[in-house]
């Protein structure tokens, strides 16, 4: 089969060469979903396709349906007479996730088999470095490398300071400075996907996403918020979305997400200067509060970490730990956090019951 076509796509030997332990089924990358139906690119051009019922059927986990970018195994190459039906996904190369909207447990895919990721955020009055945190700590869970693309500095009035607390919180990742009256910004994303490499474009609504994307297509293909840059638009890209560069490359564009959970991050990796400062703390289990010698407490004395860091490293850590828990379970943790003087929420009864006997 001449996957040539598909190699536009970001189609590669790794998995070209899972694909052929499939016999008698051809191979396609996912380039958007709308419910059920998923739009496929196939050796042969785009058709529409849908999973299996035996897939459907084995499938508990929502992350393990295809997304955006999945490399996925279909029974044919033409859909007139129907549907091409999805029987595998292959292994992800990397995986962007996010818990689903309005559930605490089951995360979803936001796109797959990407090389980047480009956190994009809006140098205007939304600007938010903590959420850049969080977007950071996901994306390095997800095996891609991110990379920061500032939008909108035009509409900055404190720019060194939102550069400042950028590159404090980037440790090494790389910072682009997009703007609409220049082009080197584009042409440096341009040179990280040249050779048919994938890039996911995440980040809060109205930062500007859209917009970069048609940019680097060199032409309107996307819908882009009017013009109206208040920062509270409605959500204008709605559904993922890939699109092939004219220099070559592949980009995901998605719809702002509203809620990004930490689920299954792990935290440390957007971490690495505190990791390293608490392997130096002199017990291992250290909660870098009142122990002696310990390495992160004396950074914050001596002024080379900052309280305000170490601050959403703990509210991080802490959030993380209440995702995995059912939201009955969140309200028995809050619960013995608020009684702890009397032994937790048990303890806490005990003394009620214990009142009203008397
Ligand atoms: N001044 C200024 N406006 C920008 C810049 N980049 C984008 N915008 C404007 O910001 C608005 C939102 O841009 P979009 O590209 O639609 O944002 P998005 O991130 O795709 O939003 P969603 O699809 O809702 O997630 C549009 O009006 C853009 O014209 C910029 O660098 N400077
Ligand atoms: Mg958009
Ligand atoms: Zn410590």
């Amino acid at each position: 089969m001449n996957n040539n076509n598909l190699t536009k796509f970001g189609f590669n030997p790794r998995f070209e060469a899972e694909a052929n332990m499939y016999e008698n089924l051809y191979v396609g990358r996912v380039t958007s979903q709308a419910k059920h139906l998923y739009r496929i690119m196939t050796s042969q051009g785009e058709l529409l396709g849908e999973v299996s019922g035996k897939y459907r059927y084995e499938t508990k986990d929502l992350a393990d349906f295809p997304a955006a970018g999945d490399y996925v195994m279909i029974d044919r190459l033409d859909d007139k007479q129907g549907h091409a039906i999805i029987h595998h996904t292959l292994t992800r190369q990397s995986a962007m996730v996010r818990s689903a909207a309005g559930t605490a447990h089951e995360s979803q895919v936001v796109a797959a088999n990407m090389d980047y990721i480009f956190i994009t955020v809006a140098l205007s009055n939304d600007f938010n470095v903590r959420r850049l945190e969080r977007y950071l700590s996901s994306a390095w869970d997800s095996g891609a490398t991110p990379v920061i693309v500032l939008t909108k500095a035009d509409l900055s009035q404190t720019l060194t300071e939102q550069l400042m607390a950028v590159e404090d919180v980037a440790l090494g990742v790389d910072i682009i400075l997009s703007s609409p009256d220049d082009d080197s910004g584009i042409n440096e994303i341009h040179q990280l996907l040249m050779p048919y490499k994938t890039g996911v474009f995440v980040g809060s609504s109205g930062v500007g996403k859209s917009t970069l994307i048609n940019r680097l297509l060199g032409e309107s293909i996307l819908t882009t918020q009017g013009l109206r840059n208040d920062d509270r638009g409605r959500h204008t890209t709605t559904y993922r979305q890939l699109f092939t560069l004219p220099g070559g490359g592949v980009v995901i564009d998605t719809p702002g997400m509203r809620q990004l959970s930490v689920e299954n991050t792990d935290i440390s990796k957007g971490f690495s200067d505190i990791d390293e400062l608490a392997a130096r703390c002199k017990f291992n289990d250290c909660s870098h509060t009142n122990e002696p010698q310990c390495a992160v407490q004396a950074a914050i004395q001596n002024g080379s970490l900052s309280q305000e860091r170490y601050d959403s490293y703990l509210k991080l850590k802490k959030e993380s730990a209440y995702e995995s828990l059912s939201s009955r379970e969140i309200e028995h943790v809050k619960l013995d956090e608020m009684f702890k003087e009397v032994g937790g929420m048990k303890g806490a009864r005990k003394q009620l019951k214990h009142k009203a006997r008397k």
